[in-house]
């Protein structure tokens, strides 16, 4: 079949990620057989043209577009992104009659009501590489049998998800996909290692993407993609592991091979701050590691709990200080206004934060209410939202206590510091 996979870029955040979801389900698509193009979208670029061109020349039979981002997640100001991307399947759906499929970390949070509001025919909950396959053979074979696993229609019917146990199997993008995006050698290329979050923070949103468990790449096939990455003209990364660091025993080997392989690297990866030791760190430094984003959220002992993290204060800024002690740039992150935060724990926080003399810290007010989480049940109790809310559409939470206060106390503190 041919099958044309659509991604769409944004201006959310600093950083404009690249593609990978996508183009991995790109590679598990041509290996299956099919003839894929790859139309990724920038976000100035006359998008609504690209795609009707894009549909013209290739005249596909499947369309697949990946739904990343829903929202910035900023309480003070929201911005919904997908109305363009709404935009993007009618015009798909005016100039072609052949389905469209929806997925991606987006779309998985939200797969009944991202179908509704996008107007897809079809969704996939999770990773891509054996559903969407899968799905193009059931539609091949005329859609008579039972769906495959994961995937979600209109009508709301959905088929139970399936998790690959480990991940070696799922082929990852070459040099030459990355060498189409202009800048790219000079961009940090995404690399996942693992995938699967079972920390449970009130407010995440990562187990309904990935799941619970965490599944794993053999640091060998990580190395062994990084080699040819390396050869290809790339040297920085992101891991985009939910946490670099878990398991320890994991990040360590991983390390230890990346050494071996004196590929001579920069990465960046995202810390939990907990079970990371002073041979970690230093493992993490001479395998490259340059930055970390690093996920305290809080710098309150009553607020650390009640936001179900497993460390505590004095562990966070042990970690802090042994990753600053290697070299490792430390990007702190405060989230503030969760269940039972005071102006009291605010203060703590921010102190604490300060007190790590971190290299940048990002302070998010309000936690953004994602479905079937502890904060959203929290929310309902607290009547901040309603069963009826859709929660697609940006709703957060703040606690009463600080609701009038904080955001004007963190635009001054902002201000204050230029
Ligand atoms: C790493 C990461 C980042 C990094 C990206 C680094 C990089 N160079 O790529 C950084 C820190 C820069 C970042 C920034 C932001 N991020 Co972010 N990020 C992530 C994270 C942890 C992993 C994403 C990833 O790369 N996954 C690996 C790939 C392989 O998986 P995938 O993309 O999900 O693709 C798989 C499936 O989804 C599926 N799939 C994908 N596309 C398609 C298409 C079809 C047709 C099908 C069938 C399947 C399919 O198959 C793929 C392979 O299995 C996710 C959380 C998560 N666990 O997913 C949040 C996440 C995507 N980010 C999110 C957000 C909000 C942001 C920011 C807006 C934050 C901010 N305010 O700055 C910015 C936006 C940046 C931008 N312009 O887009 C949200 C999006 C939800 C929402 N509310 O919009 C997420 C889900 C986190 C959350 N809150 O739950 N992010």
């Amino acid at each position: 079949m041919r099958i044309l996979l659509i991604s769409t870029a944004n201006n959310a955040g600093s950083i404009v990620p690249l593609p990978l979801g996508l183009a991995c389900v790109a590679a598990a698509t041509e290996r299956a057989g099919h003839h894929v193009r790859l139309l990724a979208l920038g976000s100035d670029a006359d998008c609504e043209n690209d795609v009707r061109k894009a549909i013209k020349q290739f005249a596909p039979d499947v369309i697949g577009v990946s739904v990343r981002n829903i929202d910035d997640q900023n309480m003070q100001l929201p911005h919904f992104l997908l109305g363009s991307l709404k935009q993007v399947v009618a015009v798909c759906r005016a100039a072609s009659s052949s389905p469209i499929v929806l997925g991606g970390a987006g779309y998985s949070i939200f797969p009944e009501s991202a179908l509704a509001y996008l107007g897809g025919d079809m969704g996939i909950r999770g990773e891509g590489e054996t559903a969407f396959p899968a799905l193009l053979s059931w539609l091949e074979q005329g859609a008579q049998s039972p769906p495959p696993p994961a995937m979600h229609f209109p009508n709301g019917s959905h088929s139970p998800r399936a998790f690959a146990p480990a991940l070696d199997d799922f082929l990852l993008p070459e040099p030459r996909f990355w060498l189409d995006f202009p800048g790219s050698t000079e961009m940090r290329i995404p690399v996942q290692s693992r995938r699967g979050c079972p920390l449970d923070c009130i407010y995440c949103s990562t187990s309904l993407i990935e799941g619970r468990p965490v599944r794993r790449r053999s640091p060998e096939s990580v190395v062994e993609w990084l080699t040819t990455l390396r050869h290809g003209g790339f040297r920085h990364f992101h891991f985009v592991d939910n946490t670099f660091n878990l398991p320890p025993s994991y990040a360590k080997d991983l390390c230890r091979k990346l050494i071996d392989s004196e590929l001579g690297l920069d990465w960046w990866g995202i810390i939990y701050p907990k079970w990371v030791d002073a041979e970690l760190a230093e493992l993490m430094a001479k395998a490259g590691c340059t930055q970390v984003s690093l996920g305290f959220e809080s710098g309150s002992e009553t607020m650390l709990p009640q936001l179900n993290k497993r460390f505590t204060c004095r562990e966070a800024r042990e970690i802090s200080d042994i990753l600053a002690g290697v070299g490792i740039e430390r990007y702190g992150f405060l989230l503030l206004g969760g269940p039972g935060e005071t102006r009291e724990t605010v203060d703590e926080s921010l102190e604490f934060a300060d007190s790590l003399r971190l290299d940048a810290l990002k302070i998010t007010v309000g936690l953004r209410i994602y479905p079937e989480t502890p904060l959203a049940s929290t929310a309902l109790e607290e009547g901040l939202i309603t069963p009826e809310d859709n929660l697609l559409f940006p709703h957060f939470y703040i606690s009463p206590l600080v609701r009038d206060w904080l955001p004007d106390r963190i635009a001054r503190r902002e201000s204050d510091q230029g």
